[in-house]
């Protein structure tokens, strides 16, 4: 037993990825895809057309099916847990729902400070537990050398759906509260970062290799306003986590946030494509990995167009150890299933030392 548990754990650490998240030589860079299992692919629609998104979430053995079929169908170096960022929130005390072709949305939303008790931090993850059978099953099934990332959104974006009830575009409610109310925010920032904090060292007790945090809304900050109200906390979250696992610190929409995003920590940065990658990378400093960043609008292109696009990113990332190549955000519902194919050839093809 013991020898067959360090054998697998030494074949996930000799991946590709998990090399290139720990900046060793690769034979070809290594990549996965922000939402590759998704509305676009034919065999995700097979399963979702016969359940709700929630219900696709909460039943393990087909979270398990998609995260899997997903990740073979593509070819991808690493799969990625089949979840959602917000259903966290439901035993914290948030309504949530998932309405038809409209995302998520939250019927009681956090909307000042009196409202801020009615969101409580987690003491337990049990009520979740869905999720960790769901990486259970996801590791027996998958290849002994594809790792598994967990990811759970980072306490901004999820404080911007607990506020606004859902997506926003100015966050005019989430930022009356970071301004009016500091100490309130702060609370209901802490509570968010003790729940994530919990929530995502169960994941890697059940078996995650790697695990993502998405500040995907963190982009609509000002400098000086993300280092103020949230890389405290961040900080406090990945250094909770790290100790574990490796960390993918996602920001995205806000190249002026880079060093601060840096100094927020994690073994990987993960990057849009609103900064080329070796300025980007140079920002975050060569002592860290960089995940990233084609514009995903670029897998529209004509394939040679694409190809190329592919291409200008691999350069710019110039062979160095500790690049995961990714898209900058997360594929679309209409893009064409063969075209995100593509682009795994191309970067194995293209990346080849
Ligand atoms: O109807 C459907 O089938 C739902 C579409 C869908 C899917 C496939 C949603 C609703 N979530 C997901 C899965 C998902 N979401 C994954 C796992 C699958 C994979 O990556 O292969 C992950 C990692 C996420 C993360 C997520 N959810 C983010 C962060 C990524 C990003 O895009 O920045 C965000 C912002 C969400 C919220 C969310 N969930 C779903 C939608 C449509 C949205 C976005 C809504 C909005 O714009 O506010």
């Amino acid at each position: 037993m013991g020898v067959a548990c360090d054998t697998s754990a030494a074949r996930l650490a000799d991946s590709r990825f998990m090399k290139a998240v720990h900046r060793q030589p690769v034979d070809t860079t290594p990549l996965w895809i922000m939402r590759q299992a998704g509305r676009y692919l034919p065999e995700y629609m097979a399963v979702r057309s016969k359940v709700s998104f929630m219900e696709l979430c909460k039943t393990p053995e087909l979270a398990c099916e998609v995260t899997v079929t997903a990740r073979q169908v593509l070819g991808v170096d690493a799969a990625i847990l089949f979840a959602d960022l917000l259903p966290i929130l439901e035993p914290m005390g948030i309504d949530l729902e998932y309405q038809k072709g409209e995302g998520p949305v939250i019927h009681n939303p956090i909307r000042g400070s009196h409202d801020v008790d009615r969101l409580q931090a987690l003491t337990s993850t049990e009520s979740v537990d869905y999720v960790f059978q769901a990486i259970r099953l996801i590791r027996a099934a998958l290849p002994g050398d594809i790792p598994l990332i967990g990811f759970a959104g980072a306490p901004f974006t999820l404080a911007s759906y607990a506020i606004e009830g859902g997506g926003s575009k100015n966050y005019v409610h989430t930022k009356s509260l970071m301004y009016n109310d500091e100490g309130a925010w702060n609370v209901l920032m802490s509570r968010l970062v003790d729940t994530v904090i919990l929530y995502l060292q169960a994941q890697i007790q059940a078996g995650c290799q790697c695990v993502q945090v998405f500040d995907s809304w963190a982009g609509c900050l000002c400098p000086a306003d993300y280092q103020r109200y949230v890389l405290p906390h961040v900080r406090r979250l990945i250094q909770a986590v790290e100790p574990l696992a490796p960390v993918i610190n996602f920001l995205n929409g806000n190249p002026a946030l880079l060093s601060l995003q840096r100094q927020a920590g994690g073994q990987v940065m993960g990057t849009d494509w609103r900064s080329s990658l070796d300025v980007a990378w140079q920002t975050f400093g060569h002592d860290v990995a960089i995940q990233g960043n084609m514009d995903p609008v670029s897998i529209y292109a004509d394939l040679p167009v694409l190809k190329q696009r592919v291409g200008d990113v691999l350069r710019l990332a110039q062979g160095r150890a500790g690049h995961i190549f990714n898209l900058g955000h997360g594929v679309m519902p209409d893009m064409n299933p063969d075209h995100v194919k593509a682009v795994v050839d191309y970067v194995h093809e293209l990346g080849r030392r």
